[in-house]
């Protein structure tokens, strides 16, 4: 049983349970990588009682999902036909807050990331210090990422961060770890993926991001995610693209609405001069009235749009508000069990007989969990 009371100036902790890690890894067609990933995950972090591993099988065809079983993963997902990584990956958080995870860590199947970098990974989370922390492989010094993907990479993190207000060094990296408290705060809408929309959405969280500097493996496969620079830039675009209107309707759409509405009000006056600099002589320039009448009209519409999706946005904080809750009460119920002896489970999820990982020291007398459920 931890500490009743935290160091930290008057904040009451209650007692809870050990502190688990849950490793997530989301897969499509990993059979041949999985067994090499999973074997390079660190069995004892120092901070962490537990440690458990998660496997999502996006409707992989090589059975991945058995060769996962054979390998002794704790827990396993799997769907019946692909959903997309974004998908996975959120489906797999939610399912990691209701196993009781207290930290999750987020790393891809081929074996890119290494495991003995997890530690770093957590530790901020563990201190307290990021609620969020991403791996940082400097894409700048990898050798095999042509240029042109480097400079995508950069401009990329530069538009995420602008767009997020936040210090993030390596916005589409998929190594990170992050609190239950982020985790259940997080939410992915877009189909395609969730690195650069729960940056966006932390921001507006006001959660805590943190950057660990990582070194990457020789690269095992061609990416599956970066297929083609076109299609890459279709679809991380399209998700800031979207980004924008969904957290800030007033701004994007406002700014369309100026953007009409001047064309509108100057055009329009073009036409009131030579109306009234020819009086009572026939002025012409109707096309410039025309053009007016339209963009003005175009102008509201787009401006109602804004208002429109601000009255949006705030029942999506509400729901999601909801939703947040939702989660951390799941997460408490999974704590409940496990100090009751008992074993959380979430639905969809195979458990294997494998024992969770457990640090050799056992329960430490760190300060436990914060009263949202958030580890300190
Ligand atoms: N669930 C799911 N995972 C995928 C899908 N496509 C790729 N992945 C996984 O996402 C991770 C990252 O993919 P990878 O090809 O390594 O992309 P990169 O690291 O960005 O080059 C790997 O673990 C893949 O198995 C998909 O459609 N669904
Ligand atoms: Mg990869």
């Amino acid at each position: 049983m931890r500490a009743l009371f935290c160091p930290a100036p008057g904040r009451w902790y209650k007692p809870s349970a050990p502190v688990k890690l849950i490793i997530q890894i989301p897969c499509l067609n990993e059979r041949e990588h999985l067994g090499p990933t999973f074997a390079d995950l660190p069995r004892a972090i120092p901070g962490i009682d537990a440690i458990e591993v998660l496997v999502i099988d996006d409707g992989s065809s090589d059975g991945t999902a058995e060769v996962a079983a054979e390998l002794g993963v704790h827990h396993i997902l799997r769907f019946p036909r692909n959903r997309g990584l974004a998908a996975a990956y959120a489906a797999g958080v939610d399912a990691c807050i209701r196993l009781g995870a207290d930290i999750i860590v987020n790393t891809d199947a081929d074996n890119q990331y290494k495991g003995e970098d997890i530690p770093r990974l957590v530790a901020p989370v563990l201190a307290g210090e990021a609620d969020i922390v991403i791996g940082d492989r400097q894409t700048d010094t990898i050798a095999h990422f042509s240029l042109i993907k480097k400079i995508l990479q950069r401009w990329g993190s530069g538009a995420v961060r602008r767009a997020s207000g936040t210090a993030v060094s390596d916005a589409t990296s998929g190594f990170r770890a992050l609190s239950r408290r982020a985790a259940a705060t997080l939410f992915v809408h877009n189909r395609f993926t969730y690195t650069l929309e729960t940056i966006i959405q932390a921001g507006q969280a006001g959660l805590v991001i943190g950057n660990v500097a990582i070194a990457t493996n020789p690269v095992q496969r061609p990416s599956r995610l970066f297929k083609s620079i076109a299609g890459y830039v279709r679809r991380n675009g399209a998700v800031i693209v979207r980004a924008y209107a969904t957290y800030w309707p007033v701004q994007s759409f406002g700014l369309i609405a100026v953007a009409l509405g001047s064309v509108g009000v100057l055009l329009g006056a073009r036409f009131f001069y030579f109306y009234v600099s020819r009086y009572p002589a026939e002025s012409g320039h109707t096309e410039s009235l025309l053009v007016a009448v339209g963009a003005i009209v175009l102008a509201f519409l787009v401006g109602l749009m804004a208002l429109l999706g601000d009255l949006l946005a705030t029942n999506r904080r509400l729901s999601e508000e909801l939703l947040r809750r939702q989660r951390l009460a799941d997460g408490v119920r999974a704590d409940e069990l496990a100090l009751a002896g008992e074993t959380p489970r979430a639905p969809g999820v195979r458990r294997s007989s494998a024992s969770p990982w457990r640090s050799a020291d056992g329960q430490s007398d760190r300060p436990g969990r914060g009263v949202d459920g958030a580890p300190r």
